[in-house]
């Protein structure tokens, strides 16, 4: 076993407003949550990831918020919560909490004092700035379309938000922000949980400076100027001193553009400042030079080369976070896999990866039902801020409808936030009311009382796999050799423990594939540990078949 126990778990995640509603609002909440949790005891995880919860007008479901120590009405109380986290632990599992301090909502009590005057003590807990030449103070555009600037008449200055203007960046230059959210922080440590997943945590630091990305007229990514930017390490060490290190608890920083090379500063086991970091570079496989709503085919090369890029490149140096959806992608299986023909394979098969990989699996609500993309026919169905923002501008600049909505079907974040799919009655068992977002019509056939009743299932995949990581330590392997770096349609890869080693072989397609074990690798025993398909290939010379998966421990 691992000397730290987060590096021997299995996380699950939860978007609270879309995992199970108890009172029939349409919203999911904490009662509901509570109802469910002998149902991830019996699929075995140990950790579960909370969305935010906490007070918030939800422009960015809950991810502005606007009290950091109050849970969500919608939601329920602060005795649910106390609840939720005592019964987690009763049932021996952990909780880690959202942490979302890039920014606050533009209702948090500090930018209602802030926006009030220059002289406000609140005023440096954000960015505020003069316009330049009549305009915007510089060219960055928000994640979520438009300027990433917003005038503010009271003080005649702008205020900085990377994402909705509802959602405007605290100010990290400011060590009594700081403090307040370390306060907070242990507020919430206190209570017992048990660690943070902090959102877009590589943020927090701007080239004070702010400067332009490029002359000229448009809204430009600037990220070069915010991403990893000049204090954001300091700060984490700073968090790490004060906080963090006072705790036996994890971390995992949400990262955007980092490479191997800036998460070992993140997560290197001697630098005191997270645990682990989510890249994105899987994300970005099926983009195209215009960014996520530009559609391109992935190539399984580029997959292969970035898995093995970070599994060699955090090698003795940090511990790797594995997750190919969460709430801001398209699911999985319908991305990477094959959602009608071949849905238990693909998913098993994609199961099968991110469990025997070194770091940390991280599952997303649904993703153990096979769960799959959703094509609602308008947009009037969608919730998500970035789609909405989206659709608006590229229909302004004269994109195609139709050619849109299939961008949106690709990729929208609304993919992964319709309701778990629980059973098969109305809604999905979700709730008796009208939810939120409409359930995926196919829950008919993908739910989970389903897939608890059928032994084949990816559910049942699923709980083997996790118990495969416990029983039979797959944590203790290391180092990664892909095999037949350049094989288009089969991924296959060893690792090592001593003198044995584990072996996994993943048919990416459809189609029947070839798959030969070169020759230097040696083994006079061979014992098959897992696969979607009995009995297993024969190990040097096999003919895959569709999605098929297996992992061998070869002696
Ligand atoms: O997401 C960060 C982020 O930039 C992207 O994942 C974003 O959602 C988008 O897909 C980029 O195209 C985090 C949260 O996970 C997300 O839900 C929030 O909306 C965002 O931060 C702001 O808090």
């Amino acid at each position: 076993m691992a000397d730290k126990w987060w590096k021997d778990s299995v996380v699950y995640q939860i978007y609270p407003r879309s995992f199970m509603d108890s009172d029939g609002d349409g919203i999911g909440d904490i009662p509901g949550i509570l109802s469910k949790l002998d149902y991830l005891k019996r699929l075995g995880v140990d950790v579960i990831w909370l969305c935010p919860v906490y007070e918030s007008p939800n422009d960015d479901n809950g991810y502005d918020i606007s009290d950091y120590r109050s849970i969500l009405s919608e939601f329920g109380t602060i005795a649910d919560w106390e609840e939720l986290l005592a019964q987690i632990h009763a049932r021996g599992m952990k909780l880690i909490m959202d942490l979302v301090v890039n920014h606050s909502s533009d209702e948090h009590a500090w930018f209602v004092e802030s926006r009030k005057s220059k002289d406000n003590p609140y005023r440096d807990y954000y960015i505020w700035r003069p316009g330049a030449d009549g305009g915007e103070p510089n060219d960055w555009g928000s994640f979520f379309s438009g300027s990433a600037w917003q005038y503010d008449e009271r003080t005649e200055e702008y205020f900085l938000h990377l994402f909705s203007k509802k959602q405007p960046d605290l100010n990290w230059e400011n060590p009594k922000l700081r403090q307040d959210v370390y306060d907070m922080m242990a507020w919430w440590l206190d209570k017992g949980i048990d660690g943070f997943r902090m959102d877009v945590i590589n943020l927090i630091s701007k080239n004070p400076a702010l400067p332009r990305v490029e002359q000229g007229e448009g809204w430009r990514f600037g990220g070069e100027h915010f991403m990893n930017g000049p204090r954001v390490h300091e700060y984490l060490q700073e968090m790490n001193r004060e906080v963090l290190s006072k705790y036996d608890i994890m971390t995992v920083g949400e990262t955007i553009g980092v490479t191997p090379e800036d998460a070992a500063l993140y997560v290197g086991e001697e630098r005191n400042e997270l645990n682990m970091v989510f890249h994105f570079e899987l994300m970005d496989v099926d983009s195209g030079p215009h960014g996520k709503w530009d559609l391109k085919p992935w190539d399984l090369r580029d997959i292969k080369r970035i898995i093995a890029k970070w599994q060699t490149g955090l090698e003795g140096k940090g511990w790797n976070s594995l997750y190919l959806n969460n709430h801001d992608q398209p699911r999985m299986l319908s991305r990477f896999g094959d959602d009608r023909t071949y849905r238990k394979e693909s998913g098993k098969m994609l199961a099968t990866l991110l469990h025997t990989l070194q770091g940390t699996p991280y599952i997303y609500q649904g993703e153990e039902l096979g769960m799959t993309n959703v094509r609602f026919a308008s947009i009037e169905s969608y919730k998500d801020i970035e789609t909405l923002n989206m659709f608006a501008e590229q229909l302004a600049a004269g994109r195609d409808e139709a050619d849109i909505m299939n961008a949106i079907y690709a990729k929208g974040r609304d993919n992964g936030r319709t309701p778990m799919q629980w059973d098969g009655s109305e809604h999905a068992g979700f709730t008796t009311g009208t939810p939120w977002i409409a359930v995926n019509p196919n829950y008919p056939d993908i739910n989970a009382e389903q897939a608890v009743n059928d032994p084949d299932s990816i559910f049942h995949y699923y709980r083997q796999l996790i118990a495969l990581r416990r029983e039979h330590d797959v944590t203790g392997y290391s180092g990664f050799r892909l095999i037949g770096e350049e094989d288009e349609r089969v991924f296959a890869y060893v690792r090592s423990r001593g003198e044995e080693s584990l072996l996994v072989v993943l048919n990416f397609f459809g189609d029947q594939a070839e798959f030969r074990l070169p020759e230097e690798i040696g083994f006079s025993r061979a014992e098959r540990l897992i696969g979607n398909y009995d009995p297993p290939a024969n190990l040097r010379r096999a003919l895959l078949r569709p999605y098929e998966a297996q992992v061998y421990r070869l002696f």
